[in-house]
């Protein structure tokens, strides 16, 4: 496979950019490899640097749920281009944005919009010690909430009352403040509350979990969740980064029924520009600067391309509601890959929702990060390689999930199917 366009640049890129990426995963060290870079988008595919066209199942991490340079989106960008960038005041789009996020997510009364993932979770877990007036918060094992330093913390030794750094330079102090439980598990959760009473200011998961793999919770678990965090005083917050808009239109809490206190928000809402928003019960919004004492802020929030981006994107979810569509393709997806495990004999998870997937080779049934661990790397390495061999782009690492898109039609699954079934035939 010529990746000689791709090598270069990536030698390029290693001698001034740290990995010579701008977030690590894309750096292909879990399945090893040089990345490819990529020149353009379109639909579902990739153009990689060496002219190689790519079936892709990332969909940039998410968001190009209607696959990339979609005609309407790059339309409604230009047409916002034409009266400016960003303006630093309040622009209409903003407007627009926060009525359709309302529209769409009925447990979010009030809406603050950021610029990414990370600011929106940060933010939620600021507003909840503010609101709450105490300094603990809960997380779950495998969950990702962005890279702000209360969320980069693994289980410390003190498991039910506090965490330990997860990353160079984040203080112990700041670890002391977030305990990390495994997730689907209600006893720890029921034990975490116990170890501190009256201290948890709020509970953060992903309640379809996306970053350990793609993993479902527990029938009843989320209620569970939300029944004792409302016993407790604690602000139950949703990050459906991911989720949001994608496994329905109301993200999750519309599928399971659950209304969290906060919600956090991303990806889709940009249409593939940088975007956030953390949203959720006015009584708690309203604590938000300028209106309260708890400041948030940031230059390019609302920004007026990427909200232009984002609701021509939210109104196309809302004419096409395509969601039945992207379940079945996914379990086609699913489907193949099963069949190509049991015809080969090799134990493999293929866990699905919608436009959600991931593959774990393993014969234990994936429902927390250390099941998911027991998925064999390596083989997902050489799986992942002999896909992308073959022209499909699969997320390179086996903790992270895989997304679906409008944009794939049957012939790209078809094609997709066929090559799952060849990769997994030659491990
Ligand atoms: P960003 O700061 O990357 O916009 O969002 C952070 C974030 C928050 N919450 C959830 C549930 C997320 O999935 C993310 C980011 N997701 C990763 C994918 N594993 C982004 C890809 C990357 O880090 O390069």
């Amino acid at each position: 496979m010529n990746q000689n366009q791709s090598e270069a640049l990536f030698a390029r890129a290693r001698q001034l950019i740290p990995g010579g990426v701008n977030s690590p995963v894309r750096a292909f060290r879990s399945v090893g490899g040089t990345p490819f870079f990529v020149k353009a988008a379109r639909g579902a595919m990739l153009i990689t640097a060496d002219d190689r066209e790519l079936i892709d199942f990332v969909c940039t991490w998410g968001p190009a749920i209607h696959g990339h340079n979609h005609p309407r989106i790059k339309a409604a960008i230009a047409t916002a281009l034409e009266h400016g960038t960003s303006f630093g005041t309040p622009n209409p789009y903003e407007v627009e944005m926060a009525e359709l996020i309302v529209k769409f997510v009925p447990s979010i009364q009030k809406v603050r919009m950021c610029n990414s993932g990370t600011e929106a979770t940060m933010s939620a877990i600021r507003l909840a010690r503010g609101f709450t007036k105490r300094d603990k918060i809960i997380k779950f094992a495998g969950c990702y909430h962005g890279h702000s330093d209360s969320l980069l913390i693994k289980a410390g030794s003190g498991a039910l009352t506090h965490g330990n750094p997860d990353s160079a330079g984040v203080p112990a102090s700041f670890a002391r403040e977030t305990v990390v439980l495994p997730y689907n598990d209600r006893a720890a959760l029921e034990a975490a509350f116990a170890a501190n009473p009256n201290q948890i200011a709020c509970v953060i998961l992903e309640p379809y979990c996306g970053n350990v793999g793609f993993i479902m919770p527990d029938p009843g678990y989320l209620q569970y969740v939300r029944e004792i965090t409302a016993k407790h005083g604690t602000v139950l917050i949703f990050d459906e980064v991911m989720t949001g808009f994608r496994i329905a239109k109301g993200g999750v809490q519309e599928r399971e029924k659950i209304t969290p206190d906060l919600t956090c928000l991303g990806k889709i809402i940009g249409g593939g520009l940088p975007v956030g928003a953390f949203g959720g019960r006015a009584d708690i919004m309203d604590l938000i600067a300028p209106l309260g004492p708890v400041y948030q802020a940031g230059t390019l929030s609302g920004n007026p391309l990427a909200m232009a981006a984002g609701i021509a994107g939210l109104r196309m979810l809302e004419e096409l509601n395509p969601y039945a569509r992207l379940d079945q393709l996914g379990r086609q997806l699913r489907d193949a890959v099963l069949a190509a495990g049991r015809a080969k004999g090799i134990p493999v998870q293929v866990p699905q929702c919608g436009s959600m997937f991931s593959i774990f080779f393993t014969a234990t049934p994936v429902r927390d990060y250390d099941t998911a661990l027991k998925g064999d790397a390596k083989l997902f390495g050489r799986f992942f390689h002999a896909c992308l061999e073959r022209g499909v782009y699969l997320a390179p690492s086996a903790y992270e999930a895989g997304f679906l898109s409008t944009a794939h039609d049957g012939a790209a699954i078809d094609r997709a199917c066929q090559v799952f079934e060849e990769a997994v035939r030659g491990l």
